[in-house]
């Protein structure tokens, strides 16, 4: 009797990998594929680039496959029991890594009627991923999809890593100078050096106005404050819109309410918080509507700020990487890192956490080594220094009506030409206008 295959797959698009585990599966008997819904694949990838319908009437067209069904989620387990396959077929990559519990389910299922999973050697170095990434690195205008794609590497990345706080292009500069992989483009300082409050009181297109002239200054990637989103989902996709044309890498949102409040600012009976749903619906809708694959969402806790304590944050958390956050920002507000200990004791590792650590700033950073913390942001301390030093020296050109105590402690004006380029455009105007 002729035996049952069964294949789970996305087949968004097609390439020999799937060629290859079709053939297998084809030599084992009549095949059916179990084609990824477009929400399945939404769930743990991204949103496919060609749509059910679409996908089911290319992969109908291959030789050996005799029927093409919906898999609505990522559990085979339905579709599993309703055909009782002789064979499922995978590549072998499922044998590790997230896939693995799957895997190892669909074994104990199949035993159930006597079937078998079959491993086939995986392909290596293609995939729909490997397809997306080619064409974004490959193509010259996509200087700016390499910033999310870094950032995002920098998150993921298994080092404790380190983001600087810049507010405009020349500190911006300094801090990729420095060696920085990463900048903070905070909140507080960017209006802070307006002269304003850290109250929404930019609004969303003067934040990206300034942040132009950021991303222009650098080649490292930048993380963008977004406060809690200017407004409900569809402010806050259009902000992230903006953001991808503009080449950032990726934006943080805290859970609040719009006009938002510094996070260190008292508050009495506590900051308010966003609803947890709500804003879940605001990171979904930030994710569906992302252009750039790679571009990064932060979602930023704030319930140790409101004094809503663990529960609240770990819940939180989970909520919102589910809706499709790509790293969690815990922010706290107290003098020692005991909310982000207590946090990291019960996180169960399913996505990257960040901190800022800067009221418990003397706790030694090997520690949050130790708590396998992702991405440290130091917040505001470009911004703080640079006001520091224009006080003292304001007071004292002011007092000595003298500049001669002075020139020897600051940037020169050669510094400044420096930073800008002026010698590049020297050339460029022996080239363009002669
Ligand atoms: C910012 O830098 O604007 C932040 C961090 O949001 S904090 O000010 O610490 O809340
Ligand atoms: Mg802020």
């Amino acid at each position: 009797m002729v035996k049952n295959v069964y294949i789970g797959c996305s087949a968004d698009l097609i390439h020999h990998g799937h060629i290859n585990i079709i053939n297998v599966a084809a030599s084992y008997g009549d095949v059916t594929i179990g084609l990824l819904t477009d929400d399945a694949i939404k769930s743990y990838k991204r949103t496919p680039i060609i749509t059910f319908e679409s996908r089911k009437k290319v992969i109908q067209q291959f030789k050996g496959i005799k029927h093409v069904i919906a898999q609505e989620t990522l559990d085979y387990t339905d579709n599993l029991i309703k055909l009782k396959p002789d064979y499922v077929i995978h590549g072998d990559d499922w044998k590790e890594g997230p896939q693995k519990e799957t895997r190892s389910k669909i074994i104990e299922l199949l035993k159930q009627w006597g079937g078998e999973v079959i491993d086939v050697p995986y392909t290596q170095n293609i995939s729909s991923t490997a397809i997306i990434n080619k064409i974004i690195d490959e193509n010259p205008i996509s200087n700016y999809i390499n910033n999310s794609k870094n950032l995002r590497a920098l998150i993921e990345s298994d080092n404790l890593e380190f983001i600087m706080e810049a507010h405009n292009g020349m500190s911006a500069k300094i801090v990729e100078e420095t060696g920085f992989k990463a900048i903070w483009a905070s909140g507080l300082c960017l209006s802070g050096s307006l002269g304003l409050r850290d109250d929404n009181e930019a609004s969303w297109s003067q934040v990206t106005d300034m942040l132009e002239y950021m991303v222009n200054s650098v080649n490292i990637p930048i993380l963008v404050d977004g406060d809690s989103g200017f407004g409900n989902f569809n402010n806050a996709r259009i902000f992230c819109r903006k953001l991808e044309q503009i080449g950032v890498g990726g934006v943080c949102f805290e859970d609040k309410l719009f006009p938002k409040t510094n996070s260190f600012i008292e508050v009495e009976g506590g900051q308010e918080l966003a609803n947890m749903e709500e804003f879940c619906g605001k990171i979904r809708a930030c994710k569906d509507y992302q252009i750039n694959p790679n571009f990064v969402i932060v979602a930023r806790l704030e319930a140790f700020i409101s004094g809503r304590g663990l529960e609240e944050a770990l819940k939180r958390a989970i909520a919102y990487h589910k809706a499709g956050a790509d790293a969690i920002l815990v922010h706290s507000k107290i003098r020692t890192s005991k909310d982000i200990d207590d946090f990291m004791e019960k996180w169960d590792n399913r996505c990257p956490i960040v901190i800022v650590p800067t009221k418990y700033y003397d706790t030694p950073t090997e520690h949050f080594r130790d708590l396998k913390i992702s991405t440290v942001i130091w917040a505001n301390h470009n911004f703080r220094a640079s006001i520091d030093i224009m006080k003292k020296t304001s007071k004292q050109i002011f007092s000595e009506e003298s500049l001669m105590n002075v020139e020897s402690k600051i940037a020169s004006v050669k510094d400044i030409f420096n930073y800008t380029g002026e010698n590049k455009l020297k050339e460029d105007e022996k080239t363009y206008t002669n």
